[in-house]
């Protein structure tokens, strides 16, 4: 295998992809100019990694959506409801990705700890698959046509069945995996034709080995791979794990037919010391996953090359690669042009990792001194980049002085009454998430200011009059806790990164979060810290125009950290600290200037739970000590809010109740408030606003369905801690939508608190 990635960005450098699939979903360009425009970023991307010297191009890493979504399509397994709709393969597959007239689309829940998602398989006892379709074959043969000798990537099948969910109707007790043997079948015709087509290897992805897994599910990979290594005339095989250690896979694995396998060095970097342990290794090619695959910094090459070095010894052959595909980071840093030299210098994107792939696999296949001096040298730029990095003396003595009770806030019954006596709140107080349907004149407000076709003045004046208009139309509705509606926010995170000292920005560093959407994470480079306010001016102007209180708004430690690309030269407790003092800083601000409930959203802090269970305690102190740093200066009278959403919260549920909030909102519309039994269950005792509104879907809910939502919140809390909220911010939303809805909440609100 050599010198490979383990995938590439498949956007477009220009976001060209997400461009074309709006285009095509609002129907101004047809299937074939899509279908055109998919193909050129294609073989743009193979031409660029075989130019780049890379021994081994991956294929089949493009997909119009979703990678497992494409996995669905291949073998069939379509749910009936998007089959009944008698569409074509293509609109078939979109149907399922974005739903289609009343039929709704598939679940989208995070890949792994990762900020992409994927659509979620529906698979039954009655599921049969087929080899549908062509995909990697033909992408395989697209590219040899034009010169490049690929290897398809896959998702393994035991991955693929890990992901899926029983279908909604399957006996009780069924699980996916069950359907292991008759997709095998599939994947062994698949690799026949692949193997027939010419591909010389196969790449099989089983990242969900990197988590915890039974003795059952070990011994299906082992059995799944032992099956399909021994298919005559297949291509070889390549089974990666990344995101973590791939543990007690490695082993099995071993003890399969299967030629490479890949391991994630950088997130599992333990397993580099159980390689030398396991003999049947020995015949087998490790690929190494030495490069990051989801962060931006340039690899400390010597260091990686020691380790490479090492590890040959141990196997039959080494190959070098990314730690995971790079999916995760943006294409190419030549396309930056007004990050700061010195943090630029210290920064690898995609293509630049590429690159380091390259270098460190001539490295270790020769002796060639210059190579070796290059080698070197990029391992000394890194040191010194490091050395460079952004310091503060002053954030580093708070932080060397902090004490137990810096993270410490006032007996929860002493705030509860302060709280009440200063607020004066009803029962099932009526509140919102924080941000308002983003309007296209407020779009283009920001977009205005940053075109310098307006000054910071006459953009304050549009952000104010915005804000006004927020503020009498929730008067007016007659919600209880008010909020300014935050026009003036791109990204919640991001907003935040544009104030603080210690992060920098990308003009075109786009990363995909889910189908044509993408994020622009930050990039925190050294020491964070707060040169100014950053949210008082608009929540005091807010609280100006009103008698009723106004919530200020604050994205918390772990969730900054979540969305950004942060330094790894130190613990991310240690960032995360930092950060939390700012916020900390802020929130005396708005404590001074009298803003009396401060939320301090973590929608991320389920995301970046380790997938290994032994790794969660460490994980969960840190994030949850930060977010205490950031709200325990806040005094006893002022009221603490935060937000979660995005994930089950099963497995976080004791931390929730960790983070000492007064009031936490969580996403529970969509799962019938089971979250509230979850949350009785470990004795939580505060404040809490399980949102009877779900507005991830266009649909208003009536007042009869969000009351019952409501009377069932009261049979779990008492009435004087449940709060009525929908159960997430509102900016992806027209008003059209989030104005009745809102009518309703209150409405249904009234209804329930008369019957108290
Ligand atoms: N911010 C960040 N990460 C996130 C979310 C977020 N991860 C989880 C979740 N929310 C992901 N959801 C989205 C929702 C919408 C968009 C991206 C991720 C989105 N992006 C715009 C697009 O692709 O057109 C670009 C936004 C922009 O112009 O800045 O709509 O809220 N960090
Ligand atoms: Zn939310």
């Amino acid at each position: 295998i050599g010198s490979t990635v383990l995938g590439y960005p498949r956007i477009g450098p220009r976001r060209e992809l997400k461009r074309a699939l709006e285009k095509y979903w609002a129907g101004d360009i047809e299937a074939a100019q899509l279908r055109q425009m998919a193909r050129d970023l294609r073989r743009d991307a193979w031409a660029d990694l075989a130019a780049a010297g890379l021994d081994s191009v991956p294929s089949n890493t493009f997909s119009y959506y979703d990678q497992v979504l494409d996995t669905v399509q291949l073998f069939d397994a379509i749910p009936q409801r998007y089959r009944d709709l008698g569409l074509n393969g293509l609109d078939t597959y979109f149907a399922m990705a974005r739903g289609r007239d009343t039929v709704p689309a598939m679940e989208l829940t995070k890949w792994f700890d990762t900020n992409y998602h994927y659509l979620v398989p529906e698979l039954g006892p009655g599921t049969r698959f087929e080899l549908a379709g062509d995909k990697p074959i033909a992408e395989y043969q697209d590219a040899r046509a034009q010169g490049v000798q690929t290897r398809p990537v896959l998702l393994g099948p035991v991955t693929f069945l890990l992901l899926a969910k029983a279908e909604a109707g399957a006996a009780e007790g069924f699980a996916p995996l069950e359907l292991l043997d008759p997709l095998l079948d599939r994947y062994a015709e698949l690799l026949t034709r692949l193997g027939a087509a010419g591909a010389a290897w196969v790449q099989l992805d089983e990242p969900a080995f990197c988590a915890d897994r039974t003795d059952g599910e070990l011994a299906a990979l082992g059995r799944a791979y032992d099956r399909l290594s021994r298919l005559p005339g297949r291509p070889q095989l390549l089974v990666t794990g990344y995101f973590g250690d791939f543990g007690a896979a490695l082993p099995v694995l071993a003890g399969t037919g299967v030629e490479a396998i890949g391991v994630d060095l950088v997130a599992g970097r333990a397993a580099a010391d159980r390689i030398p342990d396991i003999p049947a290794l020995r015949t087998k090619t490790l690929v190494a996953g030495v490069i990051e695959g989801r962060n931006i910094w340039r690899t400390d090459l010597s260091a990686a090359a020691a380790l490479c070095a090492r590890l040959k010894e141990s196997v039959a052959d080494l190959a070098v690669s990314t730690s995971c595909s790079l999916l995760h980071v943006p294409y190419d840093l030549a396309a930056e042009t007004s990050l700061p030299p010195d943090v630029a210098a210290r920064l690898a994107f995609a293509r630049q990792k590429v690159d380091e792939v390259v270098l460190l696999g001539k490295a270790l296949a020769g002796d060639d001194p210059q190579i070796a001096e290059q080698v070197a040298t990029a391992g000394d730029a890194v040191r010194s980049g490091l050395a460079a990095a952004r310091k503060d003396e002053q954030i580093r003595a708070r932080i060397a002085a902090l004490k137990p009770e810096h993270r410490l806030r006032a007996a929860y019954a002493e705030r509860a009454e302060a709280q009440s006596a200063r607020l004066g709140l009803p029962p099932l107080a009526t509140t919102t998430i924080g941000s308002f349907p983003q309007t296209t004149d407020v779009r283009k407000a920001r977009a205005d200011l940053r075109a310098g076709r307006v000054d910071d003045a006459g953009y304050a004046e549009r952000m104010r009059a915005e804000i006004e208009r927020v503020v009498r139309l929730q008067e007016e509705i007659g919600l209880d806790v008010l909020v300014h509606g935050e026009p003036e926010r791109n990204d919640m995170v991001q907003y935040f990164g544009e104030l603080l000292d210690g992060f920098a920005f990308t003009e075109n560093g786009w990363v995909q979060s889910y189908g044509s959407r993408c994020v622009r994470p930050p990039i925190l480079h050294g020491d964070v810290s707060r040169p100014a306010p950053m949210t008082v001016e608009w929540s005091t102007y807010a609280q100006s125009l009103t008698s009723k209180p106004v919530k200020g708004m604050l994205t918390g430690p772990v969730t900054i950290l979540a969305w950004s690309f942060v330094r790894d030269d130190q613990p991310l407790g240690a960032t995360a600290d930092q950060v939390a003092l700012a916020l900390r800083d802020e929130i005396t601000d708005l404590e001074a200037a009298g803003i009396g409930i401060i939320q301090v959203d973590e929608p991320a802090l389920r995301e970046l739970l380790p997938l290994r269970a032994e790794d969660r305690k460490a994980y969960l102190d840190w994030a949850v000590g930060s977010f205490r740093l950031a709200t325990s200066g806040a005094a006893p009278g002022t009221q603490i809010h935060t937000h979660l959403c995005y994930s089950e919260f099963g497995d976080v549920i004791e931390a929730i109740h960790g983070l000492d909030a007064d009031v936490t909102t969580i996403e529970a519309a969509r799962s019938k408030m089971e979250v509230l039994a979850d949350l009785a269950s470990i004795g939580y005792s505060r404040g809490v606003g399980p949102g009877i509104y779900d507005i991830h879907s266009p649909r208003v809910p009536s007042t009869d369905e969000m009351a019952e939502l409501l009377t069932e919140a009261v049979r779990a809390v008492p009435a004087e801690r449940v709060w009525s909220n929908p159960d997430c911010g509102l900016k992806t939303r027209g008003y059209a939508e989030v104005d009745p809805a809102l009518r309703n909440l209150v409405e249904a609100t009234r209804r329930v608190r008369a019957g108290l």
